[in-house]
């Protein structure tokens, strides 16, 4: 009995051990696979190719997460000087009937969709520059040659923005020009806005165009009316408004087509505001107008007076909050951004 109970006992314990090793054995067989396993099962629901997605969700992350870095420490240039070291003064312009385009393009390689900024100092302001605009491509062609140059003399951040009516119905100035105020700032929250006639070239680049505390007029003279002002209260050709000071007037009316109104429509509701037209020096504020005759689609308007009168009372309906228009595209060339737009017609 005594020999037999030791050999039992023994070979339980033996038992024991065969079915430890064994479970050991299994153990380590699992783990071997697992790999192949956990990926295998995973596989029919997706999960392969959202390990991948979820590396280059990573990588992105990392991006975004570096670069705050790079724009948080730019190599921030101090502003730009009061008084631009590149200035000339008045400058000799030339109306070359062979300019072309592409020449333009090429003198002009540090300006990238019609958008400039100094390299070397950081631009005082940011303006944009809006030029209502359709069949004058000879006048906008000599308007860009002198325009590019000058701006990048006076150190600006800038954009010009050429607002083009499509279609033969009559011409309406001043609603283009509220139609680049709205799409100019889907692009950029700019601080000034220059409001330009594609034919005026300045010549003298101390005519600076910024903004000021007050809105200004920035053409006292030009060639065809012997470099004088038209008449007191002439706010027509170039003028010059911070974002703020043209939203607070409403913007331009939308109701003058044709020729002749829209500028004195402004005046008033620059006045009505209390503010105070600036203008530079007669010296500096001069302006070449490329020669033209009256275009078709943009006769007189024998509306413009009974408008000016009711101006006090309707401006605050009619204006920037009021511009209905549909874009038709917007090309981002390389000197400028050409936004066309279908503005309808006049209500009879
Ligand atoms: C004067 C004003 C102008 C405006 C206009 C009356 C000056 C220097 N300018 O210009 O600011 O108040 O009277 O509306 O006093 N345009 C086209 N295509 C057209 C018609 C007009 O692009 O078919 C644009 C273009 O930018 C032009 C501007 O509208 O420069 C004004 O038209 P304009 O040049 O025929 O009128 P003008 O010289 O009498
Ligand atoms: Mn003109």
């Amino acid at each position: 009995m005594g020999i037999c109970s030791t050999v039992s006992k023994a070979l339980r314990r033996g038992k024991f051990f065969f079915l430890l090793i064994l479970l050991l054995s299994l153990l380590a067989w699992i783990a071997t696979f697992s790999g192949e396993t956990v990926k295998s099962i995973l596989a029919p629901f997706g999960t392969t190719e959202t390990f991948v997605k979820g590396d280059k969700l990573r990588e992105k992350l990392n991006v975004l997460l570096t670069e705050p870095d790079q724009v948080i420490a730019p190599t921030q240039s101090a502003e730009c000087p009061q008084v631009s070291p590149l200035l000339k003064g008045a400058v000799g312009l030339s109306f070359e009937p062979s300019l072309k385009l592409k020449d333009l393009e090429i003198a002009n390689k540090g300006v990238t969709e019609g958008e400039y900024e100094p390299s070397d100092c950081t631009a005082r302001q940011s303006v944009a520059i809006l030029i209502p605009h359709r069949n004058r491509e000879r006048h906008l062609l000599y308007l860009l040659h002198h325009l590019h140059p000058f701006l990048q003399r006076q150190q600006l951040h800038y954009a010009i923005y050429v607002i083009q009516q499509a279609g033969d119905e009559t011409f309406n100035r001043a609603k283009l020009l509220n139609i680049g105020y709205l799409e100019a700032l889907k692009d950029y929250i700019w601080d000034c806005f220059i409001f330009h006639d594609v034919d005026l070239v300045p010549e003298n680049d101390n005519n600076l165009y910024i903004c000021d505390k007050q809105p200004k007029h920035l053409v006292v003279g030009r060639n065809s009316t012997g470099y004088r002002l038209r008449y007191k209260g002439y706010f027509g050709g170039v003028t010059a408004m911070t974002r703020d000071q043209f939203l607070q007037v409403n913007g331009f009316s939308n109701n003058y087509w044709g020729w002749g109104g829209e500028d004195d429509d402004l005046r008033v509701r620059v006045e009505l505001q209390k503010m105070k037209i600036l203008r530079p020096s007669a010296d500096v504020a001069r302006y070449t107008m490329v020669f033209h005759k009256r275009d078709s689609g943009n006769e007189i308007n024998n509306k413009r007076m009974g408008l000016l009168s009711q101006t006090s009372h309707v401006w605050k309906k009619d204006g920037l909050n009021s511009c209905s228009y549909k874009t038709l595209s917007v090309e981002r060339l390389p000197l400028y951004v050409n936004v066309t737009v279908d503005i309808g017609k006049p209500h009879i």
